[in-house]
């Protein structure tokens, strides 16, 4: 039994329960969720008329804290709780109080029967269960080490392995046998048969190098070295090569586990990485910010860079200069023969400012040309991505000349892909998701059949659990994303226990507490987005543009609105017109409020103008409302909208501008998995207003180097910002201050640097312990295999007919 609800039932606020259930009766909603709950109990409280002491300290209200949706029956209600992060229960509450603890069937049931979707006497529903698979690896005890996987997983492993001195031995002597690049022998060779021989010839090794001056080049001792065993990849002179040597040895005597991080983090055994965004309009140029792109397509590119940039340090660290080695990176997408007027029609491409790193694309087979001779939306993808994998994975071969060393997936269909790559490559998989859109859209599983014909999520949602499953280890930009906060539930979370009614139940979906998860968080591209203050770097005619563009201009095939006093503050906000970043929101907070339209003028860039222009439902509902919403409170001459899409640099230089004037940034979101914008105003060095609904709640430390806001509540919003202005207006100082702090936050955590050094080090160490464990995954890859063949595609299948006959 639940402590919280034993708690209630041994006080005297027993009667308290009750009533609140009858009270919960009298409302239309059978399905309450967190916020309807909590407004419910409020409004208990005052209809009781109980005091501030019972709404905050009674034992109702920490168990209603708790609860996260409470579904209502005839006889009974259930009350489904998560007392801690990544726990949930669900309990029967009866009229007579008595509680009986559901199991996950039971509450999956009740669901479906919510929805009229139960039928128990045509027998039950396919469940998916991954517990079993997990006992192969260890789990994280405390939630709060969740996202540190890594740490955890070798410092598990490490201690089983170092038990047995002959297995580790054993187990390393095979590892670096292993190493290979464009079919020359790294680490050590052939000379060296043995474990034992390993360890005598370490010795030597050291020795020898010991003779050199610590910045001798490797190249004046390579070939002696190679005599006593060892081929390039130690270092790139004497001293780096004898402290690799050196690590080791202490590995071989002294096991430990940080010290095994370290070295297996500086060996070179990644060259070539692909990453996969395949539902397309991926260019560097003229595609950003078209539906269903957006913000991965800004993190793919920067994160390419950064990873080539790291793995050229890491290789001429290694001394294989002298073996001409080169990274390679590969962004794989589709190639889109109606590219409009993109290069996404382009095979390949380079990628800017790197020296070998490439957009791949490979152009998805023509079934119904219709479709795909052009953009096809990421809900209607599925059909297409199994003989892309396999027209990809020849094309990846030829490209690298051989096979990459790391697959990362980014989104559902990238990360799917990466599943069926990683699966005939034998190579580590990771994932990125962006953002899962399960929890996006409200309800998203228990209505799936209502919003099958636009969204297909039975086929997305069933692709999630692939890949998550498959994945060697994922990557998140945030905690949250994982296994959310104390209130709300994560991204991850969402997949561990849900219903697909008629279809599946999900009674295990994914392991939170496995080691696979790791929060790495992107950065920000630096030479774009830098402080407003730093005026070598800034372009004079540029700034000058971009201010009459955003203040002045007259151009209504761009820009609606003429601003009466142009010098009022600017209040700014960037984003896709899609209903989540509920730009709309932020202009009916404006719109309600005279305080800020005092002080503030409004200042959106937001992809279109006209509804004409576009192809997205949910972009032109959205021009459409906020059109209104500008007539509804009359807001002509204090605001401007610029339906632009502006090339990269000028994006840089549009925050600065802003921050120029002193203005702040707003992020509205009604839910943002993370949010580059937030990065990219921060480290501009704009007062930033983020969500607190997603990622800025991680990003943002409140009041500190930014601020909160809960965009559902216009009031308050309007009230934290009209504070902010006050205090700039009482302490001239304030602004700066606030600026400065952003900026300090971006450069101390979220750099690209940081990103590529940590992603790497991961990739090497799964890839490590999966070499090196006994333990076998092959078990759970056949079950997903299985989910693969018999769910997915026919799945995929009866999309793809509808396509044809489209
Ligand atoms: N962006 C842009 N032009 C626009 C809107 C957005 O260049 O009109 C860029 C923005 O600078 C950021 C990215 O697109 O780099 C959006 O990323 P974010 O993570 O904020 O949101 P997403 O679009 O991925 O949901
Ligand atoms: C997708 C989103 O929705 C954003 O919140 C992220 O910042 C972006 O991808 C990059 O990961």
């Amino acid at each position: 039994m639940s402590e919280l609800i034993q708690a209630v039932l041994d006080s005297n606020e027993r009667t308290d329960l009750r009533q609140f259930a009858s009270e919960l009766r009298k409302r239309d909603q059978r399905y309450l969720l967190r916020n309807d709950i909590l407004t419910a109990f409020s409004d208990y409280c005052n209809t009781y008329d109980r005091s501030e002491d019972f709404r905050q300290q009674s034992h109702l209200s920490k168990l209603i804290y708790y609860v996260q949706e409470i579904i209502l029956e005839q006889e009974s209600l259930c009350l489904i709780i998560r007392p801690k992060i990544a726990n949930e229960q669900a309990y029967w509450v009866f009229e007579d109080l008595t509680i009986e603890p559901m199991t996950p069937q039971d509450l999956l049931d009740l669901r479906d029967r919510f929805v009229n979707r139960h039928h128990p006497q045509e027998g039950d529903v396919l469940e998916i269960d991954f517990e079993p698979f997990y006992d192969y690896s260890p789990a994280i005890r405390d939630s709060k080490n969740i996202g540190k996987g890594v740490d955890y997983l070798n410092r598990f492993m490490s201690s089983k392995l170092f038990q047995d001195p002959t297995q580790w031995l054993e187990a390393l002597y095979k590892f670096l046998s292993l190493h290979r690049h464009n079919g020359t022998q790294l680490l050590i060779n052939g000379r060296i048969q043995s474990q034992q021989q390993l360890s005598s010839q370490i010795k030597r090794a050291i020795n020898f190098v010991s003779r050199y001056d610590t910045n001798e080049p490797y190249n004046k001792f390579r070939f002696e070295l190679q005599e006593l065993g060892f081929e390039p990849g130690w270092g790139n002179t004497a001293g780096r090569v004898r402290e690799t040597l050196d690590m080791l040895d202490s590995l071989i005597d002294s096991p430990d586990h940080q010290a095994l991080e370290t070295f297996i983090s500086r060996i070179p055994m990644i060259f070539r990485v692909v990453l996969l965004s395949p539902h397309g309009w991926f260019g560097q140029e003229g595609v950003l910010g078209r539906p269903d792109t957006g913000g991965q397509v800004v993190y793919v590119l920067d994160q390419v860079r950064s990873i080539e940039q790291q793995l050229q340090e890491e290789i001429s660290l290694a001394g294989l200069d002298v073996q001409s080695a080169y990274p390679k990176v590969i962004v794989l997408t589709r190639l889109l023969p109606n590219c409009e007027d993109t290069l996404c029609n382009q095979r390949l491409e380079k990628i800017h400012a790197t020296h070998n790193a490439w957009i791949l694309r490979v152009p998805f087979r023509e079934f119904n040309p219709k479709y795909t001779q052009n953009w096809i939306s990421r809900f209607e993808i599925w059909p297409y991505l199994e003989t892309f994998a396999i027209d990809a994975e020849r094309e990846l071969l030829a490209e690298f000349q051989g096979k990459p060393d790391l697959i990362i997936g980014n989104y559902s269909d990238g990360n799917l892909v990466s599943f069926l790559l990683a699966r005939r490559l034998k190579v580590t998989q990771c994932i990125i998701a962006h953002a899962l859109e399960k929890s996006k859209y409200l309800f998203s599983n228990l209505y799936w059949q209502d919003l099958e014909e636009q969204y297909h999520f039975s086929i997305q949602f069933t692709a999630d659990l692939i890949a998550m499953n498959s994945a060697n280890f994922v990557v998140s930009s945030t905690y949250q994303e994982i296994v959310g906060t104390k209130e709300s539930v994560g991204q991850y979370e969402s997949y561990h226990r849900f219903t697909m009614p008629e279809l599946y139940h999900v009674v295990n979906g994914i392991d939170l507490f496995s080691p696979k998860f790791n929060v790495v968080p992107p950065g920000v591209n630096e030479t774009v987005y830098f402080p407003y203050h730093r005026s070598e770097d800034r372009v004079p005619g540029d700034r000058d543009r971009l201010d009459k563009l955003l203040f002045t201009d007259n151009d209504p095939a761009a820009i609606f609105g003429t601003l009466d006093d142009p010098n009022k503050r600017p209040l700014f906000s960037m984003a896709r017109l899609d209903r989540i970043k509920n730009l709309t929101g932020l202009a009916e907070c404006f719109g309600k409020s005279e305080a800020l339209q005092e002080q503030c003028n409004l200042i959106l860039i937001a992809g279109k103008l006209r509804t004409e222009d576009s192809t997205d439902r949910e972009e032109i509902s959205e021009i459409e409302k906020l059109y209104h919403i500008i007539d509804q409170y009359n807001l002509q001459g204090k605001i401007r909208w610029l339906g632009v899409r502006l090339p990269k640099t000028d994006s840089g230089e549009v925050y600065r501008v802003i921050a120029d004037r002193q203005g702040i940034f707003v992020q509205p979101a009604l839910f943002e998995a993370f949010g580059l914008t937030i990065l990219e105003a921060m480290i501009s060095g704009l007062p930033t207003f983020g969500t607190r609904f997603g990622g800025p709640l991680e990003i943002i430390q409140d009041k500190h180097n930014g601020f909160y806001i809960n965009p559902t509540h216009h009031e308050d919003m309007a009230e934290v910002i009209l504070d902010f202005l006050s205090k700039c207006e009482h302490k001239p100082d304030y602004w700066k201050e606030i600026s400065q702090r952003g900026i300090d936050r971006v450069y101390s955590t979220y750099t690209w640097k940081i990103h590529a050094t940590k992603l790497l080090s991961l990739s090497k160490i799964y890839g490590f312990w999966n070499y090196t464990s006994q333990e076998n995954r092959e078990d759970m890859l056949r079950y997903i295999e299985m989910l693969f063949h018999l769910l997915y595609k026919p799945m995929a299948k009866s999309l793809l007919e509808k396509h044809m006959q489209a």
